[in-house]
């Protein structure tokens, strides 16, 4: 295997903090976990999994617009970019812009350290001229480029609507460190969920097949696992509904009965019903979007939305100075 073009860097937040935040989430009411947790290797996989369902339809839409328009993006960003890919555990729609965009190097950064690992040496295999800085980092944090990384304009590429599990507020403060990263005249290249039909976002949230439950199930699973706490996994079970005036999908674990659950020393208690809110996907129109980036510094530069209306593309400039 040829991965000699690879560098890989591990900034990983702890077990320490891993359980500070479920404890802290556990406290609340009503109770929350937040879903970066969910990926681990195998949430990592079951996502992968998700994205190939007939229902979740965010994947294949995207992927069709950056086909599609990859030789405009390429003409407006051009080549010698260092690409930094925020979340990018599977480098998989990357694949799209490569041969386009040559970037000087490709840094993947993402918090499930063994999918990084092996998306990027399956992505330095298929192209060998790239450099790669793979670093495994929790980005909602932190945002460092790994001090090797070579210089060039900075483009960010946040695809798979990814920008949606942030509240709003929390989205802004997120757009900002990527104005901070990739510097006034940098890009950003991202893909946003649009607003739609509540039926459409709700079958893409709870398949048939029942994925996404697995996936929303393995948190506690991974709680179990990590953090020795006794989760019983027959007494919980996945939510989604669309909530229509906060414009959000949101995703729970409903206890199905009253009971305790212990995590080291700490004890808490669910009623029937109660349930653990664990992610919430943000739905935005393009107007929306736009002004929410503006917020952070970003002028729009080109927008692209499929033919069915389900999915957006943007690319924004970040300005030499942010308007406030
Ligand atoms: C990663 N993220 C954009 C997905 C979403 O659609 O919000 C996570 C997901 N959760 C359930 N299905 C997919």
């Amino acid at each position: 295997m040829n991965s000699t073009n690879i560098q890989f860097h591990d900034l990983h937040s702890t077990r320490d903090e891993f359980l500070e935040d479920v404890l802290q989430g556990l406290r609340n009411r009503p109770a929350s976990i937040p879903p970066k947790y969910f990926y681990d290797a195998k949430g990592s996989k079951l996502f992968d999994a998700i994205t190939e369902l007939p229902e979740y339809y965010p994947t294949r839409t995207e992927i069709q617009i950056l086909k599609t328009n990859a030789d405009e993006i390429a003409q407006r960003v051009g080549t010698g970019s260092l690409l930094v890919e925020p979340g990018g555990g599977s480098c998989a729609k990357v694949h799209i812009l490569l041969e386009g965009l040559r970037p000087c190097a490709y840094v993947p950064m993402d918090i499930s350290s063994d999918h990084l690992q092996l998306a990027a040496q399956e992505l330095a295999i298929a192209f060998p001229w790239l450099e790669i800085h793979a670093a495994c980092t929790d980005f909602t944090r932190e945002m460092q480029l790994p001090p090797s990384a070579p210089k060039g304009t900075h483009v960010a590429f946040f695809p798979g609507s990814s920008i949606g599990n942030f509240d709003p507020q929390a989205a802004v403060t997120f757009l900002d460190s990527i104005v901070e990263l990739v510097g006034s005249g940098g890009y950003l290249l991202i893909g946003v969920d649009l607003k739609k039909d509540k039926a459409i976002l709700e079958a893409a949230y709870d398949d048939a097949s029942g994925i996404t439950a697995r996936f929303n199930l393995n948190l506690l699973e991974r709680i179990n696992r990590e953090l020795g706490s006794d989760f019983d996994l027959e007494s919980w079970h996945h939510r989604a509904l669309y909530n229509e005036t906060a414009g959000r999908i949101e995703m729970h674990l409903v206890s199905t009965q009253t009971q305790d659950v212990r995590i080291v020393q700490h004890t808490f208690s669910f009623d029937r019903g109660e349930s653990i809110h664990t992610e919430n996907s943000y739905k935005y129109s393009a107007d929306e979007f736009i002004a929410m980036a503006r917020q952070a510094g970003f002028q729009s530069q080109a927008l692209w939305i499929d033919e069915n209306n389900l999915f957006s593309v943007h690319l924004f400039r970040a300005e030499d100075s942010k308007i406030v």
